[in-house]
């Protein structure tokens, strides 16, 4: 495995230096972030991505996101151009070496959490998700306080997004998705990209909008849908694991050979659709980190990793999730748990 971090560009607190310090690091996950999703990647912007990680030593192999503009989600009449401007972009970071693409296909939101510095008992806070409290809020009532929803969103523009979807079910989502599928997979697999889609965090439908990729049945659906190797997944352990029903020890076994990129981390289940991040360490919370290891090493995995979300700990602030310190531990227990697993199956 080759073990990343993720940086979100010049303006990240969490700097190449810093992250070139963490032991056996190989490399960043990273984005342009000042082009509108839809738009093409100039060839400059992606350079300049990838010489500063080579100044520190750093590969720039794994992009998270190229996000996918809810045209193409919703398939309108918009979403053919926007789908070859897609493609571009891979074409684009293909050429420069980027080895893998990490996208979602997720209606409107991003990941989802009702609460953003959860205190736990160590002093430390984190991410937490109530399925009630979430329930409880309406969209276009305008009491848009939850976090992980995209802040770029009007009022007036997210009322009409949400409005737009209520004709889109789940069966018109996964046709949107073939369509897009069938497109930029050809490309990927002639620019020596593997696609990797992340799956929908939390697991499940929110507000009426549809979520197709949260559990094993969905999975494997999607991969037939272009049954190739570059058409593959993200295996997010805290996303699908927010669903105790989601075997994340089966799924690895199971669709090891077209998982690309593993983003792992753990949660504690602290309810019924209530959790709460905690640190990596299996001990920590509800998920087995090294059974998911291990059955992907035993499968021959050799793709990218990164420690997920972090808890903000020893006083950190920064952007959620995203801090150093948390996601520096992951990183190195991350590195044991694989050294390990790789030592004893040679
Ligand atoms: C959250 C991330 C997600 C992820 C996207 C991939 O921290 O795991 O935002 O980057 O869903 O498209």
């Amino acid at each position: 495995m080759k073990l990343t971090f993720r940086w979100y560009g010049k303006d990240d607190p969490v700097t190449l230096e810093k992250i070139s310090q963490i032991p056996t690091m190989t490399g960043i996950v990273s984005a342009v972030y000042d082009v509108k999703p839809g738009g093409v990647w100039s060839n400059e912007s992606i350079a300049e991505i990838k010489n500063s990680a080579l100044e520190h030593g750093l590969e720039f192999e794994v992009v998270e996101s190229v996000p996918v503009p809810e045209d193409i989600k919703l398939g309108n009449k918009n979403a053919p151009k926007l789908i070859d401007n897609y493609c571009e972009n891979v074409r684009r970071l293909g050429k420069a070496g980027v080895k893998c693409i990490c996208y979602n296909f997720m209606p409107v939101f991003d990941w989802l959490r009702s609460e953003l510095e959860h205190q736990q008992s160590d002093g430390a806070n984190a991410l937490a998700y109530d399925d009630k409290t979430v329930r409880a809020m309406n969209p276009l009532g305008g009491d848009l306080s939850l976090p992980g929803w995209d802040a770029s969103y009007t009022k007036e523009e997210l009322c009409g997004l949400l409005k737009t979807y209520e004709s889109i079910g789940e069966e018109q989502l996964w046709k949107n998705l073939e369509t897009f599928l069938k497109a930029v997979i050809p490309v990927a697999e002639e620019y020596g990209v593997n696609m990797a889609i992340h799956p929908d965090d939390p697991p499940w439908g929110l507000f009426g909008l549809p979520r197709i990729i949260t559990n094993k049945e969905n999975i494997q659906r999607f991969l037939n849908i272009v049954p190739v190797k570059n058409n593959g997944i993200t295996l997010c352990t805290g996303s699908l694991g927010a669903n105790p029903e989601n075997d994340l020890i089966d799924m690895a076994n199971t669709f090891a050979d077209r998982i690309h990129f593993l983003h792992l981390r753990n949660i504690k289940y602290t309810g019924d659709k209530k959790f709460e991040e905690v640190g990596h360490p299996t001990p920590c919370g509800s998920i087995d980190m090294y059974g998911i290891a291990k059955a992907l090493v035993d499968n021959g995995f050799d793709g990218y990793v990164r420690p997920d979300h972090g808890r903000m700990i020893w006083g950190e602030k920064g952007r959620y999730g995203y801090g150093l310190f948390d996601r520096a531990l992951g990183a190195t227990y991350i590195a044991g748990l694989f050294e390990a697993i790789e030592k004893e199956k040679k």
